[in-house]
């Protein structure tokens, strides 16, 4: 079994200080969340920027002085930017983060029902757009799949030349709107996947621990953070991304499950270098 690849979601575009006052929002404050969970045992950070107030910006010039910053402090590790942004942005909009040409970013593999009138809008072209943006300048794409249909829409561009192989995803489980956190779901998202694809799994909210437990076991790569979850466990608040990397880390150490270094994760996922 490949060594275990840890993502922290360090600060995502929905949640905010009210949900948990330790969530990020200044450059120091994302570069801090970054160093602690690299040093807990991160290899990639998943990133979102916000303004100082906390409003969620795709801006490159963001992107660029987080990036920068978050460089500084762990320079080896792999920055991956979303390119989901917030509900509500244009395809536009969300592709700025791109012309840094990081070695990863995020693909999302369909429109989602959020809830309320929130609907993530991912048309097939725009996917097809993304990711065409994405080969040109070598960033290997995480295909996010919030339910069974979006894999089938990954494999199905993949085999039109669009998404280029192994295909890489991370099952995104139990977000409003799509599929539940279940033990079944995931075993059902995971045997639709390609042998020859890499897969993290994100369970969102409660179910966060089972479904990343299920990923160390299966031979899946795991994603926490405050993006995800702002509990430590049922009523205690996250300290820290950190906190919950380091918690990962000793399960998967209970498994006999190594962590992937920075370098051990580029070759895990086949990244350009
Ligand atoms: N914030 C969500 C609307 C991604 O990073 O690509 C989209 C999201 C997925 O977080
Ligand atoms: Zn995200």
């Amino acid at each position: 079994m490949d060594k275990l690849i840890i993502t922290a979601a360090v600060c995502g575009a929905e949640v905010t200080k009210k949900h948990n006052p330790a969530v990020p929002y200044t450059i120091e404050e994302l570069a801090r969340e970054a160093e602690g969970a690299y040093k807990a045992g991160a290899s990639i950070i998943h990133l979102h920027v916000r303004e100082d107030d906390g409003t969620p910006t795709q801006s490159a010039k963001r992107f660029k002085a987080a990036i920068e910053a978050i460089m500084t402090k762990c320079p080896d590790v792999i920055i991956q930017p979303s390119t989901g942004g917030a509900v509500g942005m244009t395809a536009d909009e969300r592709l700025q983060p791109l012309a840094l040409s990081p070695e990863m970013a995020t693909l999302d593999c369909g429109t989602l029902n959020f809830g309320g009138d929130d609907i993530f809008v991912n048309t097939e072209n725009m996917i097809i757009e993304f990711v065409s943006r994405m080969n040109k300048l070598k960033i290997k794409p995480e295909c996010e799949v919030f339910d069974k249909s979006m894999i089938d829409t990954a494999l199905r561009l993949s085999a039109k030349g669009h998404i280029p192989s192994p295909l890489h995803f991370n099952l995104v489980m139990g977000v409003n709107g799509g599929i539940s956190g279940t033990p079944r779901d995931l075993l059902f998202m995971r045997g639709s996947l390609p042998p020859d694809a890499t897969f993290t799994v994100s369970g969102v909210g409660k179910c966060q621990l089972d479904m990343a437990v299920m990923a160390i076991i299966m031979g899946g790569h795991v994603r926490v953070g405050f993006e995800d979850n702002v509990y430590l466990k049922k009523g205690i608040l996250l300290k820290s991304n950190a906190e919950i990397v380091k918690k990962i880390a000793r399960i998967a150490g209970e498994f006999n499950r190594e962590i992937a270094t920075p370098d051990e994760a580029r070759s895990i996922l086949k990244l350009a270098v």
